[in-house]
């Protein structure tokens, strides 16, 4: 229901009827019973999903009968987290619901706790996914993801007894999913394997496909709803099922093993999202993940458009774009051509013009191992007839290349070879590789990096040939998160503060609109209310940490935290070794010395991959470290250090409000976005960080000066990493490298490699640049104590990150997508 300018109206009538006819009809318990949070969980979910549901018919109704183009965000990730409170605040329910669950003696808080994340994503990639999907929504811009439907998300992260990390699976659809929606009737088939052959059909010569292992994709719908608006979006997430669910002659001839081997074969596909460093043995699934989700999304997305336009294909990129998340969709350039060419019988020139019309890419990463290359032989194995098909492609941009590149034959040969899509394995000779990324460009009408740093290194590194070439393609496209989820509900204390403060909650929808605050920073009155959310926060957090750990905090000390996936780019190895130096700094203080410094509380939190063994020790050094600090009487009221195990969605949501501090401290160049910094930004809290990824925009906003910048520069690493052999590194760093290495903290052996990795200077050793950077740290970690000694001008600079947070709305990001790479325009249904 819609009111003036389109705003939902509040419904604050209580929703008890409604929630007990769902606890009768989908609980299965009556009214006398005994109800737990989880039953109300779920008959607030399964109430909750009637209203997406309806809106979301009427959203696809509106944009079937205007025929809309849409985007396609085709991602291997989506880390959505929780729906329960998102949907509820989203349409505008949050006061009827929160009124009947107080009848029955419940709040929101403890029944939303019942909810498992979805956590189908490693990190940042796939967040950013999930935001995405909630930003196009809340623009009503006609889009959908596609992806997996996982049946194991990301591992769990449990710390066993030693410190170190244990993984468990993720089982997060044992107790079902009220999100979703099976779409029993859409289902298409995917084939692996098998060969080609060549045949003549018409009189022409085809390659046609003969695979051998062939499953259903299955659709099942995860209605997104936008704020303020009756748009609801929709992530269709694919599972697979067997062609022939159970071999029921094989059951009888005793062989039970056979009789559901087909099924089991398919489950695999979809079974474990993959973590990013992924093992050699991971490899084959994952691309077989890859395909499996590609080719069911290209499949869906034709058949609408056959449906409505027949055979005129040519329309087909002004009714469809596909944005592919980072290399992992690439296939869908060969698929693009296997559809049109392969199945719908167009000549290749057409099926070409089509295919790079509608398809972008987004690079995520500089890591080169994170580019993908698939051995040739892996892809012929399991996709003989892309292969082909990537090869026809190569043949053609080669012979492009050859036509229209400057220079003699022999720069011309050897550009060649630098831009082929198809190369050889440098570590491997005998090896040919499929370039990935190299076929996203080609096969892409535009390409872009995630931040203005990134894609300038997009620009005139990664890419710097293709870039030559086509300068026109690449664009950056600043990365953004939704301050729906990363601020307004996450932060409801904040939230109000701000509300009151600007006069309107327009800004939830307009983030730009955050710039009123900061007129009030100075302000005296205002600035002790925000210091007070500020405690609400720490002493929420300060709770759930006493209940894990026993450990009581001081709300008053500061809170620092540092939360991203483990790796060792990100530097959560510097973060640990200043605080050692803290801590050394302390143990040497006289008692009022002590009194007279900046008490901290450092958390550490974030999922190391499970084949990064250097990761891994990181986390055991964090878990190390704390324990020795933590339990010293003469430093434990000014320094902790916790690791918080299992870093989601659903931890970001309760430690970013409460943070005062972050980290995000990557060697220059080599983060491309970052979006934890947008989240914290947000949130008031104030950051350390290097000039990288998106910290370079967070300064600009903020004002350089309110952020502690440190550490050598994205143009300087190449030269530095050359001259590591003659780096004499800094005192406080050898005496904490000879303290690890002598086992102050145990385990000695164990943190040998760690030390080993950036002592011992030599050419390679050290890439990350710790030891360059160890001293600047420091300082600027010095400075950090300087202002958090004056409060005013804490909180002033607090307030100033609010407000220049405008820009890292993913709003802003969508609409910027929306113009210069979709031409799609937003096309709101009535509600
Ligand atoms: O663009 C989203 C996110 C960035 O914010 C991070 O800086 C970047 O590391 C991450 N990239 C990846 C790519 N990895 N793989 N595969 O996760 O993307």
């Amino acid at each position: 229901r819609v009111g003036k300018k389109g705003k939902p109206v509040k419904d604050t009538a209580s929703a008890l009827p409604e929630l007990m006819s769902k606890v009768r009809s989908v609980v299965g318990k009556s009214a006398t019973s005994d109800l737990t949070a989880r039953d109300l969980y779920n008959a607030l979910a399964y109430s909750t999903r009637d209203g997406l549901i309806e809106r979301f018919n009427k959203t696809h109704e509106h944009w079937a009968a205007k025929d809309s183009k849409f985007v396609y965000y085709l991602s291997a990730e989506f880390l959505m987290g929780r729906t329960l409170t998102n949907a509820v605040y989203n349409l505008g329910m949050e006061g009827k619901y929160a009124e009947a669950l107080r009848s029955l003696g419940y709040d929101m808080e403890t029944i939303q706790e019942q909810e498992r994340d979805a956590s189908l994503g490693n990190g940042g990639l796939g967040r950013l996914a999930a935001c995405f999907l909630d930003s196009m929504a809340n623009i009503d811009l006609p889009g959908w993801g596609y992806g997996i439907r996982y049946k194991y998300g990301m591992f769990k992260q449990a710390l066993d007894k030693g410190g170190y990390q244990k993984e468990l699976p993720d089982i997060w659809l044992t107790d079902g999913n009220p999100w979703e929606v099976k779409r029993s009737e859409i289902k298409y088939e995917v084939c692996f394997g098998g060969r080609t052959e060549k045949k003549t059909v018409n009189g022409k010569e085809v390659s046609v496909w003969e695979p051998n292992q062939r499953v259903y994709a299955q659709a099942y719908d995860n209605p997104i709803p936008g704020f303020q608006t009756p748009t609801v979006g929709n992530l269709r997430l694919w599972d697979a099922l067997p062609v022939t669910e159970f071999d029921l002659a094989a059951f009888n001839a005793g062989d039970y093993d056979k009789s559901m081997l087909e099924k089991e074969k398919a489950e695999c596909i979809v079974a474990v999202l993959y973590p990013n460093d992924a093992t050699p043995e991971g490899k084959e699934l994952r691309l077989k993940q890859q395909y499996f989700f590609v080719a069911a999304s290209m499949q869906d997305v034709l058949t609408r458009f056959k449906a409505k336009h027949g055979s005129k294909w040519d329309l087909l990129p002004t009714k469809a774009v596909f944005q592919m998340n980072d290399t992992h969709p690439t296939i869908a350039v060969a698929e693009a051509m296997r559809l049109l060419v392969d199945v719908e019988g167009l000549p290749w020139e057409q099926a070409w013009s089509i295919s790079s019309k509608m398809l972008n890419y987004t690079n995520h990463t500089v890591m080169p191992e994170a580019l993908e290359k698939w051995p040739v032989k892996v892809m012929a194995k399991m996709l003989p007839r892309h292969m082909e098909i990537i090869e026809i492609i190569n043949e053609g941009w080669i012979q492009w290349l050859q036509s229209n590149l400057p220079g003699t034959a022999a720069e011309k040969a050897a550009k060649v070879a630098a831009m082929s899509i198809v190369h050889e394995n440098q570590w491997n000779k005998d090896e040919l590789l499929v370039n990935m990324a190299y076929l996203a460009v080609v096969g892409s009408a535009h390409v872009n990096g995630v931040a203005a740093i990134h894609s300038d290194i997009v620009k005139n590194e990664i890419f710097n040939d293709f870039y030559k070439i086509f300068p026109n393609k690449f664009q950056n496209k600043t990365n953004g998160v939704t301050p729906r989820r990363w601020l307004a509900w996450c932060n409801p204390e904040l939230a109000t503060l701000i509300t009151k403060t600007l006069g309107s909650d327009a800004w939830i929808n307009n983030a730009e609109l955050l710039s009123g605050l900061r007129k009030f920073a100075s302000d005296k009155n205002f600035q002790s209310q925000w210091r007070a959310v500020k405690q609400q926060r720490k002493a929420k957090l300060a709770a759930m940490i006493k209940s894990q750990t026993g450990d009581d905090i001081d709300i008053n000390n500061m809170f620092d935290i540092q939360v991203k996936r483990i790796h060792e780019y990100k530097r959560q190895y510097m973060n640990v070794l200043g605080i050692i130096w803290r801590y050394k700094q302390l143990k040497k203080m006289t008692p009022a010395e002590r009194k007279a410094s900046v008490p901290r509380v450092c958390m550490i939190g974030g999922k190391a991959a499970s084949a990064y063994d250097m990761a891994k020790r990181i986390i055991r050094l964090v878990t190390a470290v704390g324990a020795k600090i933590n339990n010293d009487p003469d430093t434990k009221d000014y320094l902790r250090l916790y690791f918080l195990p299992d870093y989601n969605v659903s931890l970001a949501e309760a430690l970013i409000p409460a943070a005062e501090l972050s980290q995000h401290i990557s060697t220059g160049g080599t983060e491309a976005s970052g979006t934890s910094n947008m989240k914290f930004q947000m949130n008031g809290c104030l950051i350390i960080g290097t000039w990288d990824g998106a910290n370079i925009e967070i300064a600009e906003e903020t004002g350089v000066e309110n952020v502690f910048v440190f550490g050598v520069r994205a143009e300087e690493i190449n030269q530095l990493r050359k001259e590591r052999a003659n780096y004499k590194t800094d005192p406080r760093f050898n005496e904490i490298m000879n303290d690890i290495a002598g086992g102050m903290f145990g385990d000695k052996e164990y943190f040998k490699p760690l030390v080993d990795s950036i002592s011992n200077m030599k050419v390679g050793n050290d890439w990350f640049l710790v030891a360059n950077d160890f001293a600047a740290y420091l300082d600027a970690q010095e400075e950090v104590d300087k202002v958090y000694k004056d409060p005013e001008e804490w909180t002033r600079r607090s307030i100033m990150y609010t407000a220049g947070s405008g820009k890292f709305s993913s709003d802003r990001t969508i609409r910027e997508y929306a113009e210069d790479i979709w031409d799609i325009k937003p096309e709101r249904p009535l509600a």
